[in-house]
């Protein structure tokens, strides 16, 4: 089978109503297919736990039993998701959907494109008032403009608990994210177990930012993460944050500091104030065992090894210290990703930056893009989403800018920055950062509904992204944040109808 690449959508045929909006949708006026009233799922080529995840989907989103059969039995409508590997071409979370009156068929290359239409149906799915599942009868075709979309979670200043990643991971296989970027430690904290040094967990996770909460992912609940986030074709990015924003580490490794005595623990908001240091003997043990073992946890290809706000740091020992750290990283095969910072020392020009901060000058990573580097871009005053809406909100910060929800969509990736073009952009990523972001209510009304517009953002292309149709298509998807029982924001920029 061949995924031929999808026609353009045209002005005169109305966008479907889902978020990121579809490369290509025409659906029928009137005519539903009837799904009934227990909802049939059919795989073929599709692993076990990648129809398992739809279910799931589907359930909490209709409120509906859905379940997976080995074929409809008599004439029986089912949903019927096809993973044929034919030709490449077209990207691997490229998806097709056509709903007949009979059935509605699902093709992808892969299960990750699998994973992207059942998102969709998730959103067209409607219940009837006698309790059946309806689809409107038409055509998709769709792919993403962006290979990396994704979410980056601060779990260091406050833990989230496996079953809370977990439905974050849900929130990001609805609107078609798949990087969910894990800040693992930081100075309020270290997040996972790493078998050789026990004392990072033992001690640092037991710490976290004031009024935040502690804990850390054994190295079996980190891989139960990872898997439950493929099945959702999301990869989970893990970052251990070097060489700056080390107290947890300090903390647990007296021998990390200078005066060999350990650092104290600490809950607050400042950064830049802590570090390693190149002349300990210490330092490159304590470097390798920790990304060994991360990078063998790691079941994706990238590890993400911070570099940010070396503040405090001298300029000659932070550039050593994360050449350094590159190589570790590089030897045990993983893609290293930093912060922007990063691009200060002289890194080989494969690197992955991932842009923050609108106030630095940003020069030394628009020279490493010019030699080849890569971009995701979490710019600061549009995406992250620890920032107030307004300044009545009543958790975040604000430092890079209030940020409401127009302000989440109304950028284009490719002219942001000068000098970093669409094909220097592996794509955008939202970060939430939880100094102040305490518990999972506070958490989720900070990302929902600006995730989505994000989520848009690097999905949608260019020439579909607009706002008067963005703030229609969302103003129906508290339907869904309501029966999931989250809390989410209700940006006045819409009129939300439910
Ligand atoms: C900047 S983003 C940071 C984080 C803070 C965040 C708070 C980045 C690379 N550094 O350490 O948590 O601002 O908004």
């Amino acid at each position: 089978m061949t995924i031929a690449p999808p026609p353009s959508q045209t002005p005169d045929i109305p966008l479907a109503p889902v978020i990121p909006a579809p490369v290509f949708a025409r659906l029928e006026e009137g005519a539903r297919l009837n799904l009934g009233s227990a909802l049939a799922l059919i795989g073929v080529g599709c692993d076990r736990p990648v129809l398992e995840a739809a279910a799931k989907l589907f359930r909490s989103v209709l409120g509906l039993h859905a379940d997976i059969v080995a074929e409809a039995s008599g004439d029986r409508p089912a949903v019927r998701l096809v993973v044929d590997e034919g030709d490449l071409s077209a990207g691997s979370e490229a998806y097709w959907i056509e709903i007949s009156d009979l059935e509605a068929v699902v093709t992808a290359q892969s299960a990750r494109g699998v994973a992207r239409a059942v998102a969709t149906l998730a959103q067209l799915m409607r219940v009837s008032d006698d309790g059946n599942v309806l689809l409107p009868q038409g055509s998709i075709r769709d792919e993403p403009r962006f290979s990396w979309r994704g979410l980056s979670l601060d779990v260091a200043r406050s833990f989230y608990p496996v079953s809370e990643v977990e439905a974050v991971i849900d929130l990001c296989y609805l609107y078609k994210l798949n990087v969910l970027h894990l800040h693992l430690t930081d100075d309020q904290g270290w997040r996972l177990e790493i078998p050789a040094r026990p004392e990072l967990t033992d001690i640092s996770g037991a710490t976290s930012s004031d009024g935040g909460r502690a804990g850390f992912y054994t190295v079996e609940e980190f891989a139960h993460l990872q898997d439950y986030a493929s099945a959702r074709g999301i990869t989970v990015v893990p970052e251990i944050d070097l060489p700056g924003h080390t107290n947890a580490a300090t903390h647990a490794i007296g021998a990390l500091n200078p005066t060999g005595e350990p650092t104290a623990a600490y809950g607050g908001m400042r950064v830049g104030f802590s570090m390693l240091h190149p002349d300990l003997v210490e330092t490159g043990p304590f470097i390798s065992d920790v990304i060994t073992s991360v990078a063998s946890q790691t079941q994706g290809d990238y590890l993400h090894f911070g570099g940010d706000e070396p503040l405090d740091m001298d300029p000659a020992d932070y550039s050593d210290l994360v050449t350094g750290i590159y190589d570790v990283v590089a030897k045990t095969g993983k893609n290293p990703i930093g912060w922007q910072e990063a691009a200060s020392a002289p890194l080989p020009s494969q690197m992955t930056y991932q842009f923050w901060d609108p106030r630095l000058s940003g020069a030394d990573m628009t020279a490493a893009v010019e030699a080849g580097a890569k971009v995701v871009l979490s710019p600061g005053d549009r995406t992250y989403l620890d920032m107030k809406y307004d300044s009545t909100t009543h958790v975040g910060q604000d430092w890079a800018a209030l940020i409401e929800l127009e302000d989440s969509y109304g950028w284009d990736p490719a002219s942001l920055l000068e000098g970093v073009k669409e094909e220097d952009v592996v794509g955008v990523e939202a970060a939430i950062w939880t100094e102040t972001i305490h518990n999972f209510d506070d958490l989720t009304y900070m990302l929902l509904p600006r995730l989505a517009a994000v989520a848009e953002v690097g999905w949608s292309p260019q020439t579909l992204r607009d706002w008067d149709s963005f703030a229609q298509r969302i103003a129906d998807q508290n339907r869904v944040w309501d029966r999931l029982g989250l809390r989410w924001h209700a940006s006045p920029a819409v009129n939300w109808g439910n």
